[in-house]
């Protein structure tokens, strides 16, 4: 598709798609400098819900693909396509909303794209040039989703046993479990398989020698 190349990092929550996907884009701009990959992260378009209380904000499914702006990440996609500058919103995990702020992201000749839902929605699927997909196993996503919350999302273990069971377990058996059947390229273990993380990096090598 044209001269750009979109790379679906999909899989289950705590998986380790945000841990790949920023180890790829870092090892390359190392090597080879940032101006030609860009990174989107789909918990960027978590809808904006500014306009609920806290207390109501905590009751949103998380994990249903309604909870996202695909439409938005579509529209981007196409932008970043045709060559133009987008802003990618930032969402707080804290505050269950967007923050003001956007990041600018250029175009680029390779863009990585990583989220729970990506492979889920056809429009998005469309955008996609290749797709991997993160199958880490359940339970160490569970253990690692435990940490990471606690440290970096400000959540108590009760609020995150709660969520588990309610919406991230079933959402991974209703939608993101079924949609790994349109990856490319199925990972096991996640953001530390190291010889995944060397393939995906050569084939961008291999993308921009062109
Ligand atoms: P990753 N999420 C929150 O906990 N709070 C929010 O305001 C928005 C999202 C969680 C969401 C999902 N689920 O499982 C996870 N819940 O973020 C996706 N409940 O992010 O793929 O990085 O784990
Ligand atoms: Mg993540």
């Amino acid at each position: 598709m044209g001269n750009t190349t979109v790379i679906a990092i999909a899989g289950p929550s705590a998986s380790g798609k945000s841990l790949f996907a920023s180890t790829v884009y870092q090892e390359l701009v190392a090597e080879l400098g940032g101006e030609r990959i860009s990174v989107l992260s789909e918990d960027a378009y978590y809808r904006d819900q500014s306009h609920l209380a806290i207390d109501q904000r905590v009751l949103t499914n998380y994990d249903h693909p309604s909870a996202f702006e695909h439409e938005l990440l579509v529209e981007h996609l196409k932008k970043l396509r045709a060559g133009e500058t987008v802003h990618m919103p930032q969402y707080s995990y804290r505050e269950h909303t967007r923050v003001e702020e956007t990041i600018e992201v250029t175009p680029a000749r390779v863009i990585l794209v990583e989220g729970i839902l990506l492979l889920n929605d056809p429009a998005l699927r469309e955008q996609f040039d290749i797709s991997v997909f993160m199958d880490t196993p359940l339970d160490i996503c569970l253990l690692r989703r435990i940490n990471r919350d606690i440290e970096e999302r400000g959540r108590s273990l009760t609020s995150i046993t709660e969520q588990y069971e309610n919406y991230v377990r079933p959402a991974f058996f209703n939608f993101i479990s079924p949609s790994k059947n349109y990856a490319d390229l199925v990972v096991t273990r996640g953001g530390q398989n190291e010889i995944a993380i060397d393939i995906i990096k050569t084939k961008i090598r291999q993308l921009l020698a062109e």
